[in-house]
């Protein structure tokens, strides 16, 4: 039976400030930008603050109204991305198999550890342990057999909670819930949901895959049908070992100026990589995405006629999607890359020329890659990193 952790961690921004700030501790704290700044949004909120109705996404100058004598701070990624990476290594000790979601949130494919971890809750404390006598930082996790449930239960459990589901009790947990828990149901689904009388999980499942066709489309429709049963989603759950691997940022202001973008694609990029070459694995599918201002997404993958062996392979591929998807002049709120269908080393294929023609720059980047991981202040770049596709 497969087994999935979902580890999201608690508040995290506002919980890197309250850890290297002892002072903010227990305090309402909103990170995303000072009061004063006009244009910016939150980026979270710590739960103090969020009793007073502040989330991520809202105006700073309307958390500012909800809560005035809160500590607002415009936030550190160096920093918030440093502590991701603790917690990335950390959960890559409970499994090969990590599809990071965002800089705070992964699926641990846990299935088969129990030899080395016993049970599936076990495990799970063992990793929420670890990350909180190790970053000093509170994690939520959530187990089940399938990736969607997993994520699901893991929001349920917030804050610093465990959920687990047991197999079989899938579909049981799913009914028991609001229409509001579905994941990837945004605001204009919600919106048909309250126009269709649906207010809770339960009143989607009386429904006929064929009613809710018709009335949320071919792809959605099938797709809720599925999600209220606790079935996996064809999108969260690709089938078992055709594996992938994808990052992306959020960014704290809406990003337009291509070369900042670029900028962001290529470090991007260069986490990823390094994460393919220590899994010994490799792909010929690129994935990008793209989420514009107004939290519209696009999403984009295609794959190449050979592995991509190289980071500045891989970053050519992923700038060339971009800018074919890309609608100039729009502001960007995040960006995403990965790959798909990974290969790991047993199931590679004997080398072939392509790859021994790049064996020397292959090798150059595993180099510079590890430096970087080992000595982040060197920021060594590979100088023919290609700016154009
Ligand atoms: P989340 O995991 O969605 O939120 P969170 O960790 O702050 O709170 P929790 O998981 O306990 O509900 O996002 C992780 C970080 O990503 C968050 O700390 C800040 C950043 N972020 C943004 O910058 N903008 C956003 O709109 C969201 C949702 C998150
Ligand atoms: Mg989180």
């Amino acid at each position: 039976m497969p087994c999935y952790i979902h580890a999201d961690l608690d508040a995290f921004y506002a919980s890197v400030e309250q850890l290297d700030n002892p002072e903010y501790r227990g305090k309402p704290l909103i990170v995303g930008g000072l009061p004063s700044d006009r244009r910016s949004v939150v980026s979270t909120a710590s739960y103090e603050a969020r009793k007073f109705g502040v989330h991520s996404a809202m105006p700073i100058a309307q958390a500012y109204k909800l809560c005035p004598n809160g500590i607002f701070l415009r936030g550190r990624m160096d920093r918030y991305r440093e502590k991701s990476d603790e917690i990335m290594t950390i959960f890559g000790d409970f499994s090969p198999d990590v599809e990071q979601l965002s800089i705070d949130e992964a699926f641990i494919d846990i299935t088969g550890t129990e030899g080395l971890f016993g049970p599936p809750c076990d495990a799970a404390k063992r990793l929420k342990e670890r990350v909180r006598s190790e970053t000093g930082l509170t994690v939520s996790v959530g187990i089940a057999s399938n990736k969607y449930v997993a994520k699901i239960a893991s929001g349920m459990s917030k804050p610093d909670g465990l959920f687990f589901i047991a197999p079989g009790e899938e579909e049981k947990f799913m009914r028991s819930l609001p229409a509001g828990k579905i994941w990837g149901a945004g605001e204009k689904t919600q919106e048909q949901f309250k126009k269709y009388g649906l207010k809770t999980c339960e009143d989607i499942y009386r429904l006929s895959a064929e009613t809710l066709v018709s009335m949320f489309g071919n792809a959605f429709g099938t797709f809720i049908y599925r999600a209220v049963r606790g079935q996996p989603a064809e999108n969260f759950d690709r089938e078992r070992g055709s594996r992938s691997m994808s990052a992306e940022r959020t960014f704290d202001y809406d990003l337009y100026d291509e070369f900042v973008i670029e900028t962001a694609i290529l470090e991007i990029c260069e986490t990823l990589f390094f994460r393919l070459l220590s899994g010994r694995a490799r792909s010929a599918t690129v994935t990008i995405k793209i989420r514009y201002s107004d939290f519209s997404t696009e999403s984009m993958q295609e794959t190449v006629r050979n592995p991509i062996l190289t980071l500045n392979g891989f970053y050519r591929h992923v700038l060339e999607l971009f800018h074919k998807k890309y609608q100039k002049g729009r502001g960007i709120r995040l960006i995403g890359a990965g790959f798909m269908n990974l290969e790991t080393e047993g199931s590679v294929q004997q080398k072939d020329l392509f790859e021994q023609a790049n064996e020397k720059e292959r090798r150059l980047e595993e180099t510079i890659l590890k430096i970087n991981a080992k000595y982040p202040d060197a920021a060594l770049r590979p100088s023919r990193l290609l700016n154009k596709p």
